[in-house]
This record gives C-alpha cells, sequence and structure tokens, in this order.
C-alpha cells in the first residue's frame, strides 16, 4: 500500500494479467488521483512484488474482504472472478468497473464509453461494466456519425489482436512463429479459445473464430459486439452483424464496418469532416499518400483511428470505414480508468 496525496483507494483485480498490468501503467500516465492501491490477483500469484509509481506493493489475493474501503475497484481476472467478487466489492462501498461480460448486459448495470454513454454512470448501482474491446472501438467511431446522419444499419468484420485473448496466446504467437521459421513442429495449445475441443496455428494463419460457438452459429465475441452496440447507443432496432477474426498481430485490433446513415445525400467529405473534431478520435485518411490506420502504429496510445472512408457504390446511404485501436487500452485499461475519471468528473465519487 503507497500512501499518498488526497485521492481514492483503488485496487486492481487481476493486477498480474495482460489488462491488469495495463490498468496499472494507465493510472500512472494519467496521474489518476489515488490514495492508496490494492494489487489482487489468485493465490497463484499472491507475495508477487509489483512496482507502481516507483513503489513496490505486494499482491494479495482476492477476497471479500480485500475490498473493505475500497472507493473504485477495477476488475479484469475473468468472468468467474467478477460474479463472485464485484457484489462483494459492491456491498462494501466500492464502485466497481468490470471489463468482463459477467454483468455487460444486466439491466441496472450502465455500460459505458466515456465518448458516447458517459451520462449513463449516473445509474449505476455499484457495478459498472466495460464493453468488449472491439465493441469500445466501433462505437467510440460511430456515435459522431449517429448524432449528426443517424445509423440505420451496421455490418461489421473484424482483424483481432492475440493479446486479446490473454498473455498465454501472446507467448503461443511468438513460439509458433519462431518454431515455424526454424521448419520445427508446432502443438497448438491455445487458440482459438483456451479450454475448446481443438485448437489451430496463428502464426502465418488466420482463424475465423473468437470465442466459442452459440447455437444461432455466431460466436460469443460476435453476440458480445451485436447486443453491446445495442445497449451503448440505446438503439435496440439497431440491425448490426459482426464475423470475429483472429490474426498473427499481438497488439492492435482492426475492423472493417459497413454502416448506412438515416439521411440522404450524405459524403465521405462529410463523414471525415465528423471525425476531425471527434473526441478519441483520430483521422487518417489520405489514400493519395497511403496514410491509413495500422495497428502497428497504435500500440501503446489511447485513441481510435480511422481511416479509408468511402461511400458505397450502389446504396446512397452506405459507408465503409476502417478501424483500428490498441485492444488493451482504449479496449480495456484506458477506457475503465476513463470510466473512473468520469465518475470523479461528474461527482460519483468523492477524493478523500
Ligand atoms: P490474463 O493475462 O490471463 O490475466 C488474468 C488475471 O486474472 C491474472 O492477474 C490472474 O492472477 C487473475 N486471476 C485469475 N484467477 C483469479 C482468481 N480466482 N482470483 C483473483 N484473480 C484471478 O488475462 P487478461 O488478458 O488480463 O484478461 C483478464 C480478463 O479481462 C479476461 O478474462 C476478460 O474477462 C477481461 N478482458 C476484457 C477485455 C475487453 O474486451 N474489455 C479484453 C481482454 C480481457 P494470477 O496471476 O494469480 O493467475
Ligand atoms: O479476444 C479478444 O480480442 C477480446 C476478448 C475479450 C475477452 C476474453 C475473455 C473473456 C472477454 C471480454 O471482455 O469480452 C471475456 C469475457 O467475456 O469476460
Amino acid at each position: 500500500m503507497v500512501e499518498a496525496r488526497q485521492g481514492l483507494n483503488v485496487a486492481v483485480v487481476g493486477a498480474t494479467g495482460a489488462v491488469g498490468q495495463q490498468m496499472m501503467e494507465t493510472l500512472e500516465k494519467r496521474n489518476f488521483p489515488i490514495k492508496n492501491i490494492t494489487l489482487l490477483s489468485s493465490a497463484r500469484s499472491a507475495g508477487t512484488v509489483l512496482k507502481f509509481n516507483g513503489e513496490e506493493i505486494v499482491v494479495q489475493e482476492a477476497k471479500p474482504e480485500s475490498f473493505e474501503g475500497i472507493d473504485i475497484a477495477l476488475f479484469s481476472a475473468g468472468g468467474s472472478v467478477s460474479l463472485e467478487l464485484a457484489p462483494e466489492a459492491a456491498k462494501r462501498g466500492a464502485i466497481v468497473v468490470d471489463n468482463t461480460s459477467a454483468f455487460r448486459m444486466a439491466e441496472n448495470v450502465p455500460l459505458v464509453v466515456p465518448e458516447v454513454n458517459e451520462e449513463d454512470l449516473k445509474q449505476h448501482k455499484g457495478i459498472i461494466a466495460n464493453p468488449n474491446c472491439s465493441t469500445i472501438q466501433m462505437v467510440a467511431a460511430l456515435e459522431p456519425i449517429r448524432k449528426a446522419y443517424g445509423l440505420n444499419k451496421l455490418i461489421v468484420s473484424t482483424y483481432q489482436a492475440v493479446s486479446g485473448s490473454g498473455a498465454a496466446a501472446i507467448s503461443e504467437l511468438q513460439e509458433q512463429t519462431q518454431s515455424l521459421l526454424n521448419g520445427e513442429e508446432i502443438n497448438p495449445q491455445v487458440l482459438p479459445v483456451k479450454g475448446d475441443e481443438k485448437h489451430y496455428q496463428i502464426a502465418f494463419n488466420v482463424i475465423p473464430q473468437i470465442d466459442k460457438f452459440q447455437e444461432n452459429g455466431y460466436t460469443y465475441e460476435e453476440m458480445k459486439m451485436i447486443n453491446e452496440t445495442k445497449k451503448i447507443m440505446h438503439m435496440p432496432e439497431l440491425p448490426v452483424a459482426a464475423t470475429c477474426v483472429r490474426i498473427p498481430v499481438v497488439t492492435g485490433h482492426s475492423e472493417s464496418l459497413y454502416f448506412e446513415v438515416n439521411e440522404p445525400g450524405v459524403s465521405a467529405a462529410d463523414i471525415k469532416e465528423l471525425m476531425k473534431t471527434a473526441p478519441g478520435i483520430v483521422l487518417q485518411d489520405e489514400p493519395e499518400a497511403q496514410v491509413y490506420p495500422m495497428p502497428a502504429d497504435c500500440v501503446g496510445k489511447n485513441d481510435v483511428f480511422v481511416g479509408r472512408i468511402r461511400k458505397d457504390l450502389d446504396e446512397d446511404k452506405g459507408f465503409h470505414m476502417w478501424v483500428v485501436s490498441d485492444n488493451l487500452l482504449k479496449g480495456a485499461a484506458w477506457n475503465s480508468v476513463q470510466i473512473a475519471e468520469s465518475l470523479i468528473k461528474l461527482e460519483l465519487v468523492t477524493l478523500k
């Protein structure tokens, strides 16, 4: 525990994980007002020493009592941990910002991307959900368009980095790449889904499955994108379809979007103009100079990058757009910390 200036008592649950590490870095970079920070994990990593703002902090096993006196608890330790411990944290007065899908679709849980629906935070009852990474970057890019011209239809195909699947998937891509270049055999064990029946090569390959298949033929990742988008944008009737694909990139999710606006006669230039001033959005769209967003350029950045904006050749209200962002930052850690900053701004939590 570190004693600091006036601030909040913050807990990071899953502090030793890929997302947890990014959360700690983001809290540091943002100079988030922290009085004490508590780092939590499973019993496996309890006792590990991690550095925060230059101080050494011992990671503790997450238990219900860990949340006594905590103001904000950032959870990224998987759905089952959130289901068990998030209500315990909320019961003890903490505001939970949960990175898992455990509570995202629950009626009394706001699902928030601050650029889109920050005001929904006012309805919270102790648990706030952070959306899926692929959903976050998409709705952040679409919100200015929805506001200006309405939105009638959305079709997305994703190109997702392996870091979305955790630290083990990153190692699998790196080791497979090395083995295949050395002419050695590989033995896939993590992707597409840890614990599913089959595993496939990800190095030099593309896998059209992220998370488990549902009865309707869509994967859970695809259904998350579909359902979460409707909830965040308050558009339950919006037609949304998604195809989610894993590619051999470590960090940075890319998406090809097709959307239809509500008004006739909108031009690609109109959409580009909106993007120039949209919060959290960076326009990179100069085909003549070969300028467009790519994952390698977005790593370590909080923004959502958009480009390749074109009007559909047959549908007057239809547009195509390419959207890229760091899935561990805007897709997870940064959006969570941004929610915590919004809680302070909206005076939903008080500094001590
Ligand atoms: P990861 O690298 O595998 O890390 C998992 C973390 O959870 C570790 O700190 C681990 O602690 C901790 N943990 C595991 N079991 C626990 C338990 N029983 N009690 C307390 N802590 C426990 O995974 P990750 O990539 O960081 O992702 C973690 C979770 O974040 C995912 O399961 C997912 O729900 C969510 N996530 C959300 C998004 C998004 O789209 N917003 C993206 C990625 C991940 P040990 O070191 O002790 O094992
Ligand atoms: O695979 C990706 O690129 C994103 C994965 C996110 C994820 C991974 C494991 C469990 C989630 C999520 O946040 O949607 C979950 C979950 O359902 O909690």
